[in-house]
This record gives structure tokens, C-alpha cells and sequence, in this order.
């Protein structure tokens, strides 16, 4: 079961239209899928868009649209934004597609069967802008520990699924898998919550249309979230195509952000454990980012958007910024001075300028061809080292998710060969035609390290690793196989190199 490497982003609510918060998830999920289609899995990438619920009723309303126009409006917008983002998903569900309602209602109809589903009223606090039941807090109406709007009263009847039932079964999974839920920090803040109890959760609403109809009760419609999180299933295709289903359930990974890890770790698993259907691998609920401390959101309004940073500084210099400036866990801060930074630091002066000063000078000294190593120097076994070392980092670091870990341990190459030419003096050697063996192996050194930085780089920044790859000889479409391409000595002399222009010229403040 699940022998493919399947990943998944949440799906996003299309009320408006994404930002770099909706972004950051669905870059990273394609790091995970690109990386682990390099190295040889079949892979699994499944993103999409939520769709139903009161929130889009209202958003609709708000735009003087039906829900329908309001979804079929926005969707091609996110499809149309993850293509520029250069995103690999392999399917994109909707939940208002008859295929995903259909899955809905049968599990719905499992957990009816199971007699974990009962009729009752609920009588409290929802925030229809996060889609969330609130508790009752010291004030009334509490504010949505999420947002902090005031929360809504609803008293309506709805059905409960008995999710009290599957609390022993879920302190027994979190106790199994320690990385059910990374980071560790969040897994025990859910686990402590767990362990104080835990409540039925009211799954249908009567008071609205919008959603998918409950089976056996039309007046009814199925709560948005348990609608939503059955897209894991529906996009990989249960119960339609089973075959394709076991290749790739259970989920490897879901990621998403801290604000809805109590759905996914808690609620999830519960309705697959009523469903007798295995829960996912783990969760990685990462950190906001912000702006000014506030958390970056369609409803603050607080939104920067991918597409004005990327028609300035490309789409790589986004994808780079967004999973190397913040450790995947955390939350950071979204400001113009340190995504600059980060551009004429790390990708002008480091990166591109390691590209450019070695094709420089394999054209000035050998005529653009790569030469043949030649005599060894004692300058070499540093860049050697790292270079080496650099597949364990790498693989350690992306099964721990932890990207901008993995993006530094490619930087130590980067700045090794540019540590390098300093050392080595090329200009010098040059000048000696007894030298030429000791300028060749430089040359050809430095040629193999761009070539690993580009390879163990593509899944992060693919257009511009193949760029690079192109430039030092390959031919486009170049498809990098890992750890093979990125093996030393792996690089192969006698290719014509083809100088290109500065791949991220330097901007000014
Ligand atoms: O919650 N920083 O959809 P949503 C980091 N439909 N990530 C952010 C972010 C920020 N400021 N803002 C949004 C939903 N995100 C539900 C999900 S899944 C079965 C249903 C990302 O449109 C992050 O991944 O509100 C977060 O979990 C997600 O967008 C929320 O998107």
C-alpha cells in the first residue's frame, strides 16, 4: 500500500485570489515532489480548491455573484498561478466536481453505517470567516482564536459524528508515530489538548445550500471541513479508481499551516479511523507569514501577491526567498528589505555569479569547451569535501522538511567554488602554459560544482537550474536525476558551454 510518494497541499478557499501564504505551502509541497521524482518515486501531488460553505456564500453575495460564478471565476485564476509558479501538481481537485461529492457522501454514508453519525442541535459560536466552531471563552461573544472577529451565534440542527469514540485509537497514534505531527512542538500542543478530552463535532448545516447534500437528509448540507479533508481521498481517487488509490494512499505528507492542524491531525484521522481507512504518514503544519506581525490573509487584506514580485525578480527568486529565509516551522516576516537581500546576496553574488565567472573563464582559456581534469591541487579537497557531503545533507534535511536547512548545505558549495577561484587564482595560472593541466582541473572543478549546486537546486529552482545546466552543456529539457547528477567526477568534459546573460542582475533598493 501507498508505494508512490504522495503529498498534498490544503485545498484553498477560492473567495479571493491567492498570495504568498497560499503560496509558500504549494511551493514547498512541489519542492517535496519534484525532489523525490528526481530521486527516482513515483510521485503524487495533489492541490485544489475548497469551495463550498458559508464564506463563499457570503464572498459571492459580497461581489453581487452566485457561489457558482465566484468559484468557476477564481479557480482558473489559482490553475492559472500555479503554472506560473511553475507548480507540478498532478491533479487539481474541486470540491464542487459530482466525482469528490460522490466520495463525500459514500464515506459520510460509512460513518452513518458505523452508527458514529446522530441527529442533534448545535447551540454555540462559529467564525464564518475561518469556518470554525468557537468556543465559549470569557467574553461573548469570544473572539476566533484564529482571526479574533467576534464570533457568530448559530443554533440550528445539525447531525454530530461521534469523534469522542476515536480518542483513545488517536492518543495511541500519536504515541506510536512520534512524527505524526511535526514539528514536535505542535504534535504536543494538540496531544495535551487531546488528552484533556474530546468533543463530537457537528458535521452538517441546515440553514444554507451551499455544499454537498447529507445522505439520508437533503434538508441537510455536510459541514465545509468534512467536506474539504475528503479531497485527499477523492483526488487520489477512491473510491473511483482503487488501483491508483492503493499506490498512493496513505498520504506521505500533508502540509499546511499551523491554524488548521486541530482539523487535520485530530478530526482527519478520527473520520478514516470510523471510515476503516488508514490515516495519513504525518502532517507538517508550518508557520505564518506576516507583515508587520499581522498574518498575511485574503480577509485582512494585508496581501502581497506572487505574481508583482515575480514580474520583477522572476519566478525562481520567489520560490528561493519564500523556503530559504524562514525555517519551515516558523514564522517570518515578509518585508521588501530582506527578500532584496536575498536576492543580490545569495542568488546575484553567490549563485549567479559562480555561473557566470566559470563560463567566463572555461571561454577565455578553453575556447568554451569543458576541458579534461588534469593535475590535482591541494585546493581541491575542500570544495571536494563539501561537494561530497552535500547528498546526505540534502536527503537529511528535506525528510525533515526543513528547506531553507537544505538550501544552506547547497550555499556551502556555492561559496565553496567562489572560495575557490579566489584560491586557485585562474587569471594567474593562465599566464603559465606549464600550467594549463592545474587550470584545467579549476576549470573543470568549478564546472562539476555548478552543475551539483544546479542539480541538487532544480526541485527549488527549476527554470533557472535548467538554465544553468543548459549553459554548462546540456540540452533542454534537462531532466536531473538524483544523486547521480550530482555525483563528483560526474560531469562530463568535452561539452560546448554556451554562455547566457546574468541570471539575476543586480536591483537596487
Ligand atoms: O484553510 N502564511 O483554506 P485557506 C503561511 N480551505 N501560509 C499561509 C498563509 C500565511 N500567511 N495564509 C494562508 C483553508 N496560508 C481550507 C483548507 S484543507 C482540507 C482545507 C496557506 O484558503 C497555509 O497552507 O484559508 C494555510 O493552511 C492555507 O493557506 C489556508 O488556506
Amino acid at each position: 500500500m501507498g508505494s508512490a510518494f504522495y503529498v498534498t497541499t490544503p485545498i484553498y478557499y477560492v473567495n479571493s485570489e491567492a498570495h504568498v501564504g497560499t503560496a509558500y505551502t504549494t511551493i514547498a509541497a512541489d519542492v517535496l515532489a519534484r525532489y523525490n521524482r528526481a530521486c527516482g518515486r513515483r510521485v503524487f501531488f495533489l492541490t485544489g480548491s475548497d469551495e463550498h460553505g458559508m464564506k463563499m456564500v457570503r464572498a459571492a453575495k459580497d461581489k453581487g455573484l452566485t457561489p457558482e460564478q465566484l468559484v468557476d471565476t477564481l479557480v482558473p485564476k489559482y490553475v492559472e498561478l500555479w503554472k506560473h509558479l511553475n507548480i507540478s501538481n498532478d491533479n487539481f481537485i474541486r470540491t464542487t466536481d459530482p466525482l469528490h461529492a460522490r466520495t463525500v457522501q459514500a464515506l459520510f454514508g460509512k460513518l452513518i453505517e458505523k452508527g458514529d453519525i446522530y441527529k442533534g442541535t448545535y447551540r454555540g459560536w462559529y467564525c464564518t470567516p475561518c469556518e470554525r466552531y468557537v468556543p465559549q471563552g470569557a467574553a461573548t461573544p469570544p473572539p476566533c482564536p484564529v482571526c479574533n472577529r467576534p464570533a457568530e451565534h448559530l443554533e440550528e440542527e445539525n447531525y454530530f459524528f461521534r469523534m469522542s469514540k476515536y480518542r483513545d485509537r488517536l492518543l495511541a497514534l500519536f504515541e506510536e508515530r512520534k512524527d505524526f505531527v511535526r514539528p514536535e512542538s505542535r504534535r504536543n500542543e494538540v496531544l495535551n489538548r487531546v488528552r484533556e478530552g474530546l468533543e463530537d463535532v457537528s458535521v452538517t448545516r441546515s440553514t444554507f445550500e451551499w455544499g454537498v447534500r447529507m445522505p439520508g437528509d437533503e434538508k441537510h448540507v455536510v459541514w465545509v471541513w468534512f467536506d474539504a479533508l475528503i479531497n485527499y481521498l477523492s483526488g487520489a481517487g477512491y473510491p473511483h479508481d482503487m488501483a491508483k488509490f492503493a499506490e498512493r494512499w496513505p498520504a506521505d505528507v500533508h502540509l499546511i499551516a499551523k491554524d488548521i492542524l486541530w482539523f487535520h491531525s485530530v478530526i482527519w484521522p478520527s473520520m478514516l479511523m470510523a471510515a476503516d481507512i488508514e490515516p495519513p504518514r504525518s502532517i507538517f503544519a508550518h508557520g505564518w507569514w506576516t507583515m508587520n506581525a499581522a498574518k498575511i490573509s485574503k480577509s485582512a487584506g494585508n496581501c502581497i501577491y506572487p505574481m508583482d514580485i515575480t514580474a520583477q525578480f522572476g519566478v525562481d527568486a520567489l520560490r528561493f526567498f519564500l523556503l530559504r529565509e524562514v525555517p519551515f516551522g516558523g514564522d517570518g516576516d515578509f518585508t521588501h528589505s530582506a527578500f532584496l537581500g536575498r536576492f543580490n546576496n545569495d542568488l546575484g553574488n553567490d549563485l549567479g555569479n559562480l555561473v557566470l565567472r566559470t563560463i567566463t573563464m572555461a571561454e577565455k582559456y578553453f575556447g568554451g569547451i569543458a576541458p579534461a581534469p588534469g593535475v590535482s591541487g591541494t585546493q581541491d579537497d575542500a570544495l571536494v569535501n563539501t561537494a561530497k557531503n552535500l547528498e546526505d545533507s540534502v536527503a537529511g534535511h528535506l525528510k525533515n522538511l526543513q528547506f531553507s536547512h537544505a538550501l544552506e548545505a547547497i550555499w556551502q558549495l556555492v561559496r565553496a567554488a567562489n572560495r575557490y577561484v579566489e584560491e586557485c587564482k585562474p587569471w594567474v595560472l593562465a599566464k603559465n602554459e606549464a600550467e594549463k593541466p592545474r587550470l584545467a582541473t579549476v576549470i573543470y572543478n568549478l564546472l562539476q560544482s555548478t552543475r551539483i549546486c544546479a542539480a541538487y537546486l532544480s526541485p527549488f529552482m527549476p527554470g533557472t537550474c535548467e538554465e544553468i545546466l543548459w549553459q554548462i552543456g546540456y540540452e533542454k529539457p534537462v531532466s536531473v536525476r538524483l544523486p547521480l547528477d550530482a555525483t563528483w567526477g560526474q560531469y562530463q568534459s568535452g561539452l560546448r558551454l554556451r554562455k547566457g546573460r546574468p541570471l539575476f542582475p543586480r536591483v537596487e533598493a
